[in-house]
């Protein structure tokens, strides 16, 4: 019953977030994607045409049937047929011209994605890990690095340098509508980059089977305005105020609880196994795009990300009705 239960609830929220950020590639936003989408939609209107031709002739071969092979008396010898050789060099010389414009145009579309016309506004590195995207932004600037988890804030109009990497096993990049699917490999650094035209949220997925929970090892990509990226930045940076009343009560439990897997900036827990949850209060969704960040949903995978997620490698942990509740509290002041 419980397991049924689970199962209605996250495909609920599962359709909630598919519907504010569809998953889908026919349409695109930016200088990469536009090149990458007019590729799409074009080998795809070849292949139909293709498909068509090869079964209107193949209807007309079957419809005219040379030489009748059976009558009701019985089978008839074929009669010879004249001209069919012409028929295979015209339909290899047609496929030729076809699959070649086919692959010159692909190569085309390869070379122009290859690197952004502009200077990248930010090099971020995204880490795919069991099952979740750790995402560092990456500057010269000493003071102003930091980390955040499963979604990715850029600025709109300007491309974004990014820097894929695998945390435990191959995972693949991939944002559909911004185009340039990539994978995220141990021990290597992939280079890519993104570009989103308009402001909007566009949803990204892990495209490589990477264990039991692939399927829900998404993020998002939040294009926003160039003010309002250095905005978000710059909240980023700022330390978590000092909680007060069961807050504080909350911040300690945290601390021991939790704090070795989870970092909140200027606290104690600094670890990195688990998604950083400074400002986690800014995140549309938890657990990987897998829930709404509500009330509700955040208690719900503390007490139990098994449930939630399961083979996720968050374990339930021992808490009182209390502590969870404080911890909760903590939470929602981490905005
Ligand atoms: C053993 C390490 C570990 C411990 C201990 C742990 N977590 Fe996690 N936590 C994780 C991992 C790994 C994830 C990512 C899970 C996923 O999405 O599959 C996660 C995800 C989360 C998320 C979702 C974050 C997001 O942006 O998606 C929250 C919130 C969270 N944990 C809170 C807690 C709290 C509160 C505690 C303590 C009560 C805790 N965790 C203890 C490892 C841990
Ligand atoms: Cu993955």
């Amino acid at each position: 019953m419980r397991a049924l239960q689970a199962a209605i609830l996250s495909a609920a929220f599962m359709w909630t977030s598919a519907q504010a950020a569809p998953l889908q590639y026919l349409t695109g936003s930016g200088d990469k994607a536009a090149p990458v989408v007019s590729l799409t939609w074009g080998l795809l209107v070849i292949s139909i045409v293709v498909v068509a031709i090869i079964g209107l002739l193949l209807a007309a071969a079957i419809w005219r049937r040379p030489g009748e092979v059976w009558t009701p008396g019985g089978k008839t010898a074929l009669k010879p047929h004249e001209g069919g050789l012409d028929w295979l060099w015209i339909g290899v010389g047609v496929s030729t011209v076809v699959l070649l414009f086919s692959v010159v145009w692909t190569v085309k579309v390869l070379a122009d994605i290859q690197a952004p016309i502009q200077k990248p506004a930010a090099t971020i590195e995204v880490t795919g890990r069991q099952w979740w995207w750790q995402v560092r932004y990456l500057t010269d600037n000493s003071a102003r690095p930091f980390a955040t988890a499963n979604e990715i804030h850029i600025p709109v109009g300007i491309p974004v340098r990014l820097r894929l990497v695998g945390g435990d096993v191959i995972h693949s990049f991939w944002v559909p509508q911004l185009a340039g699917k990539m994978d995220a490999i141990p021990g290597q650094t992939n280079e890519t980059w993104i570009e989103a035209a308009t402001p909007g949220i566009y949803r990204g997925q892990c495209t490589e089977y990477c264990g039991v929970q692939h399927t829900h090892m998404s993020f998002l990509v939040v294009a926003q305005s160039p003010e309002d990226f250095r905005k978000w930045w710059d909240e980023q940076l700022t330390p978590a105020a000092s909680p007060t009343g069961r807050a504080q009560l909350g911040q300690a439990d945290f601390q021991k609880h939790c704090g070795n897997c989870h970092s909140v900036r200027g606290t104690q827990a600094n670890g990195s196994f688990g998604p950083d949850l400074s400002h986690l209060m800014q995140r549309t969704t938890i657990a990987a795009g897998q829930l709404p960040n509500n009330a509700q949903s955040l208690t719900s995978w503390i007490s139990n990300p098994q449930r939630m997620k399961p083979g996720t490698l968050m374990p339930v942990l021992p808490l009182s009705k209390v502590e969870l509740a404080d911890i909760h509290i903590y939470l929602s002041t981490l905005d």
